[in-house]
C-alpha cells in the first residue's frame, strides 16, 4: 500500500468535477484553440481535476533501473498510479541516469509530446527532467446503438527509449509498473499488488524470490497483472476466481461475464481484478505462476499468503512457504541478471 500514488484529492475532484478550476484562467483559456499543447500544458479537461506528481527514473543494483516517486526509492515494478476516469496527470520525470529513457502510458489519452517514444522525439535526455500529460475521459453515448468507451481499466505504463526505439532494454531491467484508470463508484481494495510477468521473472525476480502476495481472510485484494518481454505467459490463481470484465466482480445475478482463475498474459497486455481473500476456501498459503509449464517449473511462481482474518497464520502455511523456499526449479536465468 505504502507504494500507492494516493487518490486523495481526485477524490473531492470528482465529486465537484470543476478541473478548469485547478488550471488557472490562462490555461482554461487557450485549451479549446491549441491543438498541441507543450508538455508542460495541460490538455483539455472538462471532467475531473490535474494532478501533478514528480517520478524519478534511477539506475538500481545489479544494473537495472526503476521508477520511484522520491529520489533513492526507485522499485521494480514501479509505484502503482491511480487515476479516476475524467482526471488528468502529470507525471514530471526526473531522469536521475546516464541513459535516456521516458515513460509510456497505455490506456489513457496524450499528445505526441507525452508518447515517451523517440520515434515521436519525447523522451528524456540523461539527467533531463520533462513532464508528461496524461488525460482520460468517461464512456459516452455515440448514438442510440453505440457507446464509447471510457479509460477506466487496469493499465501500465513503462519505458519506452532506453537501448533502442522501443525501451526493450528499459523494459527488460525493470522500468515498468501499474496504472489504474478507475470509474466513479468503484469498489476500492484493501491491498494492492502488481505482478509483472517480465521474460521468465516475475517483475524481475524468480522463485523463491518472487514477491509474496500478503491478504486477511476477507479482505478486498486486488491484483494488477501486465506481461512484458518475448514470452507469451498464461497468469494462473489458485483457489480463487473472478469474472472477467473490468473490474473482476460481477454486476449482478445476470452477469455473462465468464469467470475464471487463469488468463493470457501476454506482452503489452494487462488485467485486474479483486478477489475477496481465502472467500468459499479459508485461509492458507496458495499459489500463483504462470500457467505455461516451463515458466512455472524455471521459477515463475510465487504465494499468495490468506492469513486468518485476525492477522495470525493459519494452520500447515509456514510449512508451505519453507517448501517453497526449498524446492528445486530447473533454473532459467532471467534475462535481466
Ligand atoms: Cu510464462
Amino acid at each position: 500500500m505504502s507504494r500507492r500514488s494516493v487518490l486523495t484529492g481526485t477524490l473531492a475532484g470528482l465529486m465537484a468535477p470543476t478541473a478548469v478550476l485547478a488550471l488557472g484562467a490562462d490555461t482554461a483559456a487557450a485549451v479549446s484553440t491549441k491543438p498541441a499543447p507543450a508538455p508542460t500544458t495541460p490538455p483539455v479537461s472538462t471532467q475531473g481535476t490535474t494532478r501533478h506528481i514528480t517520478m524519478y527514473a534511477e539506475e538500481l543494483p545489479g544494473g537495472q533501473y526503476g521508477y520511484g516517486l522520491a529520489p533513492g526509492e526507485a522499485t521494480i515494478p514501479g509505484p502503482m498510479l491511480e487515476m479516476w476516469e475524467g482526471d488528468t496527470l502529470q507525471i514530471e520525470l526526473v531522469n536521475n541516469t546516464d541513459r535516456r529513457l521516458s515513460i509510456h502510458p497505455h490506456g489513457v489519452d496524450y499528445k505526441t509530446t507525452s508518447d515517451g517514444s523517440p520515434f515521436n522525439d519525447s523522451f528524456n535526455e540523461p539527467g533531463e527532467t520533462r513532464t508528461y500529460t496524461w488525460s482520460s475521459h468517461v464512456q459516452h453515448r455515440a448514438d442510440d446503438t453505440r457507446w464509447i468507451p471510457g479509460s477506466a481499466g487496469y493499465w501500465h505504463y513503462h519505458d519506452h527509449a532506453l537501448g533502442g526505439d522501443h525501451g526493450t532494454e528499459g523494459l527488460r531491467k525493470g522500468l515498468y509498473g501499474g496504472l489504474i484508470v478507475r470509474r466513479k463508484g468503484d469498489i476500492l481494495p484493501d491491498r494492492q499488488y502488481t505482478v509483472v510477468f517480465n521474460d521468465m521473472t516475475i517483475n524481475n525476480k524468480m522463485a523463491p524470490d518472487t514477491p509474496m502476495l500478503e491478504a486477511n481472510l476477507g479482505e478486498k485484494v486486488e491484483i494488477l497483472a501486465i506481461g512484458h518481454g518475448d514470452q507469451l505467459h498464461t497468469f494462473h490463481l489458485h483457489a480463487h476466481r473472478w469474472a472477467d470484465n473490468r473490474t473482476g466482480y460481477l454486476m449482478g445475478p445476470d452477469d455473462p461475464s465468464q469467470v475464471v482463475d487463469n488468463v493470457d498474459l501476454n506482452p503489452g497486455s494487462s488485467f485486474g481484478f479483486q478477489v475477496i481473500a481465502g472467500e468459499a476456501v479459508g485461509p492458507g498459503a496458495w499459489m500463483y505462476h504462470c500457467h505455461v509449464q516451463f515458466h512455472s517449473d524455471g521459477g515463475m511462481a510465487g504465494i499468495f499468503l490468506v492469513r486468518n482474518a485476525d492477522g495470525s497464520m493459519p494452520d500447515g502455511a509456514q510449512e508451505a512457504i519453507d517448501r517453497f523456499q526449498h524446492h528445486e526449479h530447473t533454473g532459467h536465468t532471467a534475462g535481466s541478471h
